[in-house]
C-alpha cells in the first residue's frame, strides 16, 4: 500500500522539494495549486504526470487556503496518510500591505486543514505538519531561539503563523491529533521566490557580472539569518511526521550571518571582492577587485574586460523602500533537539548553498544575457 501525501503549497519552494522527496520515497502526492491566470507549476513540472496515465504518483488539484469547503472536500477525497501544510502568503515585507489576507490564509487556513480532518473524523488516521517559522521569535527573547524561546512576533505574517502555531498545538492537545510544528529558519534554494533576500542578490549578482544589470538596490544590510539549505529542510519535515509522538521541533543551521556578509560571499563566489563604506540609505558597496581565473571560470573570459572596467564602481545601493515597519535583526537557531531526537543533519553550508544557487543564476542569467544581445527587452525587477 502506498503511503498517500497532500501538500498545501506544492507550487512553492518546499513543496517542489518535498514532492519530488516523498514521490521517490514511494508516496501518492496529492497537491493544492491555485488557480492562476497562466501556468504556475514550473518549479514541479518535472514531476508532471498526464492526467490520463493510471497510477499516478503526482496529482494536483485546485484550491485555496481561503475554501474551507474545498479544503475539506479535497481532505475527504484524498484521505491522506499525512498533510504537509506549506500554502502561505510567506513574504514578509508584502504581510505588511496584505495584512488580512496574509491572516486569513497563514492562520485561518491552518485551522481549516485541522477541524476538516476533525469533521471527517480522520484524527486517527492523519498526520498534519504545520509550517511554522522562526519570525515568530521576532525580537528575540534569547539566543540562539530554540523549541522553549518566547515568541514576540513582528509583522502581519508573523502574528498570523503564531495563530497557526497555537491552534496546532491546541489541536493535538484537545483531540489526540498528530499535529506538529517545524519552526524552521530561514531556508533557501535555486527554487526560492525571486523577490527574498538570497535570490535578490544571486540573481542581481548573476546580471551585474554578465553586465544584464548594472546595480542592486537592498534594505537592510545588518539584519542577521540563520540560512540553509530548503534540500536539508524538508527532510526535517518528513521526519518529524515519522516519530512516534507528535511534537514540535526547531530545525536550523546554528550559523547566522548579516545581509552584507552573504552578499560579499556571492561576489566572492563568482571571484569580485566588494568592500562596504557609508553609513545608513548612505553604504553603499564597490567593486574593490577581481580574481581573473575564478571569474573566467564561473562566468567567462568574454565579460572580464568590462567587468575590470567597473573597479571603483558601486554595484549595491540602499533604497528604503525594502526597510520593514517593524524588523527582525537577529534569527540563530539552536537545533539540538531535531539533531539528537530525529537525526537530521544538513548536508549544505552556507558556501555550498551559494554555490548551488550561483550556479543556477549564472545559467539562467545566461539565457537572459544571449536575449539582451538579440535585441529583445530584459526587464530589472526592483523589488
Ligand atoms: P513559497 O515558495 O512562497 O510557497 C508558498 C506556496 O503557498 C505556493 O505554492 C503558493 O502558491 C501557495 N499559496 C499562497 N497562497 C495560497 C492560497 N491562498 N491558497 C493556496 N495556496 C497558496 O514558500 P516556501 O518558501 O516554499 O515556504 C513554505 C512554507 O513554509 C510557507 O508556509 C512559509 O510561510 C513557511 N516557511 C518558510 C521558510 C523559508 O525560509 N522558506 C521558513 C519558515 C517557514 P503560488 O505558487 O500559486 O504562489
Ligand atoms: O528577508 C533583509 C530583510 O525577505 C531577510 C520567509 O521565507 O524567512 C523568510 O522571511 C532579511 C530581512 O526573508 C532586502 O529586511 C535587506 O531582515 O529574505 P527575506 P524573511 O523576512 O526572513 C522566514 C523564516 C519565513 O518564514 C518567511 O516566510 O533581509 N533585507 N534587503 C531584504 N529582504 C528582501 N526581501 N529584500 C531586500 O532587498
Amino acid at each position: 500500500m502506498r503511503k498517500v501525501a497532500l501538500l498545501t503549497g506544492v507550487t512553492g519552494q518546499d513543496g517542489a522539494y518535498l514532492s519530488e522527496y516523498l514521490v521517490k520515497k514511494g508516496y501518492t502526492v496529492h497537491g493544492i495549486k491555485r488557480r492562476a491566470s497562466s501556468f504556475n507549476t514550473n518549479r514541479i513540472d518535472h514531476l508532471y504526470q498526464d492526467p490520463h496515465q493510471e497510477n499516478r504518483n503526482l496529482i494536483l488539484h485546485y484550491g485555496d487556503m481561503t475554501d474551507s469547503m474545498n479544503i475539506t472536500r479535497i481532505i475527504g477525497d484524498i484521505q491522506p496518510d499525512e498533510i504537509y501544510n506549506l500554502a502561505a502568503q510567506s513574504h514578509v515585507k508584502v504581510s505588511f500591505d496584505t495584512p488580512e489576507y496574509t491572516a486569513n490564509v497563514d492562520g485561518l487556513g491552518t485551522l481549516r486543514i485541522l477541524e476538516a480532518v476533525r469533521l471527517l473524523k480522520l484524527t486517527d488516521k492523519t498526520r498534519i505538519y504545520q509550517a511554522s517559522t522562526s519570525e515568530l521569535y521576532g525580537l528575540v527573547q534569547e539566543v540562539p531561539q530554540k523549541e522553549t524561546t518566547p515568541f514576540y512576533p513582528r509583522s502581519p505574517y508573523a502574528v498570523a503563523k503564531l495563530y497557526a502555531y497555537w491552534i496546532t498545538v491546541n489541536y493535538r492537545e484537545a483531540y489526540n491529533m498528530f499535529a506538529c510544528n517545524g519552526i524552521l529558519f530561514n531556508h533557501e534554494s535555486p527554487l526560492r521566490g525571486e523577490t527574498f533576500v538570497t535570490r535578490k542578490v544571486t540573481r542581481a549578482v548573476a546580471r551585474i557580472a554578465l553586465g544584464i544589470q548594472n546595480e542592486v538596490y537592498m534594505g537592510n544590510l545588518s539584519s542577521k539569518r540563520d540560512w540553509g539549505h530548503a534540500k536539508d529542510y524538508i527532510k526535517a519535515m518528513y521526519l518529524i511526521l515519522q516519530q512516534d509522538t507528535p511534537d514540535d521541533y526547531v530545525i536550523a543551521t546554528g550559523i547566522t550571518t548579516t545581509i552584507r556578509d552573504f552578499i560579499k560571499k556571492t561576489f566572492r563566489e563568482i571571484g569580485i571582492g566588494i568592500e562596504f563604506s557609508g553609513e545608513g540609505v548612505n553604504e553603499t558597496g564597490k567593486i574593490a577587485q577581481i580574481n581573473t581565473d575564478l571569474f573566467v571560470e564561473k562566468i567567462g573570459e568574454p565579460y572580464l574586460e568590462a567587468m575590470r572596467k567597473r573597479i571603483g564602481e558601486a554595484v549595491v545601493k540602499v533604497d528604503p523602500e525594502y526597510f520593514r515597519p517593524t524588523e527582525v535583526e537577529l534569527l540563530i537557531g539552536d537545533a539540538t533537539k531535531a539533531r539528537t531526537k530525529l537525526s537530521w543533519e544538513p548536508k549544505y553550508n552556507l558556501d555550498t548553498l551559494i554555490e548551488d544557487m550561483m550556479q543556477n543564476d549564472v545559467k539562467e542569467m545566461k539565457k537572459e544575457a544571449y536575449l539582451k544581445e538579440a535585441g529583445y527587452r530584459i526587464l530589472n525587477y526592483f523589488e
